[in-house]
């Protein structure tokens, strides 16, 4: 059979110049935010599988990384309102819970013995706790699991606290950091489009200060992650704009590990009527992370918030870590709609969904380097 080339998959003019320029060997191109556009709103989904694939082997190679974690969620109950939060409760409301350090404590002591390597707290920004709460906090879960990485508090959370303190960034980040705290998840970034935060979460710390959070943190040699919830009220242009300040920022500090595109879910919060993208949506929206974010080197497929149907098929797009084994820690996504409503996969289920994709399984610290046992 002839090889098979680009024109004879008839694409649009367009799209066909930025594919090759994509799998051109000699040079590695860097999209334009003008590219970016015209691939999400002319390129065939399977192309732009194909291309993200390519440009992912180039960066990890068969890899496909994923840890083994539990999350801690402190409490629901959150000083914001953010419209697309399912999980969020006023204090006093039903549902609210709420775990005072002890409670964190022993959580952390019953997974004593057990092989995570991660940590991962977050939670509602509750009004009465201040810097030293959450350094004491990290503390406690050290102590009973000082084997693990504690990646805790989202830029939110962060800048909440900090400010709260009268501190500034970094020196509020030093503190955590000597308490402990050696990542950083990406939550709390949304959509950095100033106009579209307004009407999803007003109350929430700007796109400045979400970047500056992250700024200092990796000035204090933190790894980081960074996030973009996608598929509401948000257009291209939008997730385009998000993605090129995020590339901006990492150009300079190379701070960021990992991107996770989060979708959007619309179950029990006051944005249901939006409704859901599709799954060729969500793959798209993987790939284009993929291909632009050309100097973030891992991007992960959140399985408790895609599915595992999807997260599979998310590695045929360009994602190259699906997180952790989770063990049934999270509620976030679980109330807002997920269908994992007890996210939890054994290492044995999530080598196999590597697998399944063609790729080569491998367990990860939150540093990514590969845990050998
Ligand atoms: O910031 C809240 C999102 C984030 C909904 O760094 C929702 O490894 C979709 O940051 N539909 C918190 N998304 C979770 C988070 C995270 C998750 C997994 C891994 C990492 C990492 C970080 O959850 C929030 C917000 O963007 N979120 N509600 C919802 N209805
Ligand atoms: Fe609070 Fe986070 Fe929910 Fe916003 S997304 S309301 S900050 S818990």
């Amino acid at each position: 059979m002839d090889r098979l080339t680009l024109p004879a998959l008839n694409l649009p003019e367009r799209v066909e110049h930025i594919a090759s320029a994509l799998l051109n060997p000699e040079e590695t191109y860097r999209l334009t935010d003008a590219d970016a556009l015209t691939l999400m709103r002319e390129a065939p989904v399977a192309l732009l599988g194909t291309l993200a694939v390519a440009r992912k082997r180039q960066v990890s190679g068969d890899n496909v990384y994923y840890n083994r974690n539990i999350h801690i969620e402190p409490t629901n109950i959150c000083v914001f309102k953010c419209r697309f939060c399912s999980y969020r409760r006023g204090a006093g409301e039903p549902d609210a819970w709420y775990h005072d350090l002890d409670a964190i404590e022993r959580l952390a002591a019953q997974r004593r013995g057990e092989p995570i390597t991660e940590v991962h707290i977050v939670g509602g920004v509750h009004p009465d706790h201040d810097l030293a709460y959450y350094c004491e906090m990290i503390r406690r879960v050290k102590r009973q699991l000082p084997q693990v990485a504690v990646k805790a508090y989202t830029a939110v959370e962060l800048h909440y606290m900090i400010r709260k303190a009268g501190l500034s960034l970094t020196e509020g980040l030093r503190r955590l950091k000597e308490a402990g705290m050696e990542a950083i998840p990406g939550g709390g970034a949304e959509i950095f489009d100033p106009e579209i935060r307004g009407r999803i979460c007003p109350e929430k710390p700007t796109a400045d200060e979400w970047l500056a959070t992250h700024e200092a943190a990796h000035g204090l040699g933190l790894a980081t992650n960074c996030t973009i919830l996608y598929g509401h009220i948000e257009t291209y242009e939008h997730r385009i704009g998000h993605l090129s300040r995020l590339r901006e920022l990492q150009d300079r500090t190379h701070g960021f590990d990992a991107f996770i595109p989060l979708k959007y879910r619309n179950m029990h919060n006051p944005m249901s009527a939006v409704g859901e993208v599709s799954l060729p949506e969500d793959m798209k929206m993987m790939a284009l992370s993929r291909l632009y974010l050309d100097n973030i080197p891992h991007i992960k497929a959140y399985w408790p918030m895609l599915g595992i149907g999807a997260t599979e098929l998310a590695l045929s797009f360009g994602a190259d870590d699906i997180d952790g084994t989770i063990d049934d820690t999270t509620k976030i996504y679980s109330m807002a709609g997920a269908e994992e409503q007890r996210p939890r996969l054994t290492t044995e289920r999530m080598e196999q969904i590597v697998r399944a994709a063609g790729f080569t399984p491998v367990e990860r610290d939150t540093f990514y380097r590969p845990v050998r046992r």
